[in-house]
């Protein structure tokens, strides 16, 4: 017993130390973006790694958040892997409502409150676009990625994967300006041994165009958008 018991200690501390971080950073070009043009701000791309052998275990039950605050979801981009929590609070004076027809995995939360949330679970991997049904201006992203190796770029565009077992792995990329041919142009093999460095990776948003979405029902948002107070008409 005490063979094995050492046997799996070994064992333990070999896979946490064979754990690697994979970094590196993205550039964005060709963009129309003010954030981008003036401040060089690169945050927002999303990268996960998929394991060439195998299934990617399930990452163990999370909740992330997207806040609903001065009309603006925030954060714009959330990431997070397949089987975890999203929560939806409120924190403005008016009524919000949060509404998705994407990737096989629609939900309307309904009109609800100010100072409440709404929780909902997003069990299959893909990019769920989520709007308010009252405010057309309102919109976020959540990239449900199928494993727990995920990062989202900061400012600087620099962003690291951690705790990534050694082998062998597909890095994924996107980012909401990029269309899918570039996105899928930039995905490669790597080997993860301990840092593994990708370098500097240059997304071109040429391509993007920019179209008002519908509202919940399919239509066009009424040209006159009301808010609703607690408490008022
Ligand atoms: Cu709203």
């Amino acid at each position: 017993m005490i063979w094995l018991s050492r046997t799996c200690s070994s064992l333990t501390l070999a896979a946490a130390l064979q754990a690697g971080i994979v970094s590196g950073e993205f550039e964005l070009v060709n963009s129309t973006e003010s954030s981008v043009l003036r401040q060089k701000d690169y945050s927002g791309v999303v990268v996960w790694l998929e394991p060439v052998a195998g299934q990617a275990p399930v990452a163990s039950r999370r909740t992330f958040t997207i806040n609903q605050k001065g009309k603006r979801f925030i954060p714009h981009v959330q990431v997070m892997p397949v089987g975890s929590e999203l929560s939806l609070p409120n924190g403005d004076t008016i009524f919000h409502n949060a509404f998705s027809t994407f990737s096989g995995q629609p939900f309307d939360t309904g009109l609800y409150a100010p100072g409440s949330t709404q929780k909902l679970f997003l069990r299959r991997p893909g990019v769920v676009r989520i709007f308010c049904n009252i405010h057309s201006n309102m919109s976020a992203v959540v990239v449900v990625t199928p494993s727990p190796w995920f990062a989202i770029s900061g400012k600087d565009g620099r962003f690291a994967i951690t705790d990534v077992p050694s082998g062998d792995y597909v890095v994924h990329v996107w980012h909401e300006r990029s269309v899918e041919a570039n996105l899928k142009a930039l995905e490669k093999r790597i080997r993860v041994n301990d840092s593994t460095l990708l370098g500097r990776y240059t997304l071109s948003e040429s391509e993007h165009v920019s179209l008002p979405h519908k509202n919940k029902y399919g239509k066009d948002y009424p040209a006159d958008q009301k808010s609703y107070p607690l408490g008022g008409k």
